[in-house]
């Protein structure tokens, strides 16, 4: 007998569309059992009727930022592990990794980790979670002697680095230090790929001119800074023969790079986000929405003196040039892209320690806006929607970079990322399609936060 059976919907793999005939039983939150023909079924226990809709393997997103120690004590305005996987869940999204941050004076990671468990394990998640590693002091006794015990005893699989920030970024000189680990140990290695000389030298000129508005952040982290970097770490990595992901890729110009490095059948990976499929700079100017064409009045989105943009302030940038969105398009319908994860990185607007510590001075200064976006909730039924159900790719590539590709980037496949026997029992089950539709609205969201990039946005499904 099962605790659960799922009947008559339609099940996804990355290649594949059952019939609703196909039954699903589940046993101690295990898929046991998959079959055309009727499961013997107990009334005491749970039957699903999926209605005819698809059913999804659970949503991984393998970049979320919650309670990360970098900022300081009560300063904290984004989701906690409680909810934002309160979120994650609500979205579809059954398993999270988020980023266990080593600071520049930190000698070890071992009380850093045990410190994020104990963050997660406080009030409880909803989802399954992981973390990754990101390396700001990378010495030899952490990559000889710790990564490779956080790998093999701790599950950890992954390194996150920074080109960028001040107080993050590392040399490429320590990049290849910790390619040669990732590669000895088949470690995934996520880069954030922006030239920080570049970045700062324009924002210098932009504070000079008094040019400090919200939508001044999109000039000052130009395309090419991405471009360049995301040059840069691709031929670190062939000089190593070193796999690399590059994450949150935003511009044409960056994801021509990772192509042209692909077809030279270098191992470049590359993630997206919903922000960069679906808004545009010039939303920063004026709504704090992405250009969703809202039914917000012009009196409304005048009342927000023009900082509401610092709502869309995440790095990379939201880009000025609807090319940049196309091609991000392009890299998710061609394969390019290997995974789609949301970035939800986000801080209240209407608090002081939040969004709006960009006004502490009086005068709005996005240099001093907490960069990053909610979007853990959003991102699964804006993909399925402007991707799927707009017919720009299948159900089938959908699964793939939502949750088969996260899986096998991050060691999970064995558990998790498809629906079969043996895997766990994470799955999300649509609404039959064409019985949706609706508007994002942060009131129906589950996360913490004051608002969302989304507001707006069409949802023509969202997990049940
Ligand atoms: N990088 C991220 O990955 N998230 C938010 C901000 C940033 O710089
Ligand atoms: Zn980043
Ligand atoms: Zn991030």
């Amino acid at each position: 007998m099962y605790d659960l059976i799922i009947h008559n919907g339609q099940i996804v793999s990355t290649s594949h569309v059952s019939s609703p005939d196909t039954w699903i039983g589940i046993q101690d939150e295990k898929i046991v059992c998959i079959q055309a023909g009727p499961l013997p079924h107990d009334a005491s226990k749970r039957y699903i009727d999926a209605k005819g809709a698809y059913i999804t393997p659970g949503g991984i997103d393998t970049h979320v930022h919650l309670q990360q120690l970098q900022v300081a004590p009560g300063d904290d305005t984004g989701d906690t592990f409680e909810s934002g996987t309160r979120s994650a869940i609500a979205g579809g999204t059954t398993t999270i990794i988020a980023f266990a941050n080593q600071q520049r004076h930190d000698k070890s990671l071992y009380p850093l980790v045990e410190e994020y468990h104990r963050r997660a394990s406080k009030d409880g998640t909803w989802c399954d979670y992981g973390f990754h590693v990101i390396l700001t002091n990378p010495t030899k006794a952490i990559l000889d002697e710790e990564i490779p015990v956080l790998f093999e005893k701790e599950g950890i699989s992954s390194i996150k680095v920074y080109m960028t920030y001040e107080a993050r970024r590392v040399g490429d000189r320590d990049m290849l230090e910790i390619m040669l680990r990732t590669r000895k140990l088949g470690m995934t290695l996520m880069i954030h790929a922006e030239n920080d000389d570049m970045v700062q030298l324009v924002i210098d000129h932009l504070r000079d001119n008094d040019l400090t508005e919200p939508h001044h952040h999109a000039i000052a982290r130009t395309p090419l800074a991405e471009a360049e970097a995301t040059n840069r770490a691709i031929c670190l990595s062939n000089l190593v023969s070193s796999p690399i992901l590059i994450v949150h890729v935003s511009s044409s110009a960056a994801m021509s790079r990772i192509r042209t490095a692909q077809n030279d059948l270098q191992p470049i990976f590359a993630e997206t986000c919903p922000q960069y499929l679906l808004m545009l700079a010039d939303a920063m100017r004026s709504s704090g929405h992405g250009g969703c064409g809202c039914s917000h009045s012009a009196e409304e989105k005048a009342e927000d003196d023009g900082f509401e943009g610092a709502k869309l302030i995440c790095s990379p940038p939201l880009r000025e040039s609807k090319d940049d969105l196309d091609a991000v398009w392009k890299g998710m319908i061609n394969g390019t892209v290997t995974t789609f994860s949301s970035d939800h990185c986000p801080s209240a607007f209407d608090h002081p320690k939040g969004k709006k510590k960009g006004l502490e001075s009086g005068k709005a200064d996005f240099t001093k806006v907490p960069n990053g976006l909610p979007g853990v909730e959003t991102r699964l039924p804006l993909l399925m929607t402007y991707g799927v159900e707009k017919e720009r790719i299948t159900v089938q590539r959908f699964v793939e970079v939502t949750s088969t590709q996260p899986a096998h980037l991050y060691g999970l496949q064995h558990r998790k990322g498809s629906i079969a026997p043996g895997m766990d029992a994470d799955i999300v089950i649509w609404f039959p399609n064409g019985t949706i539709q609706e508007e994002i609205s942060n009131d129906k969201l589950h996360h913490s936060i004051d608002y969302t990039p989304f507001e707006g946005f069409q949802a023509t499904n969202w997990p049940r």
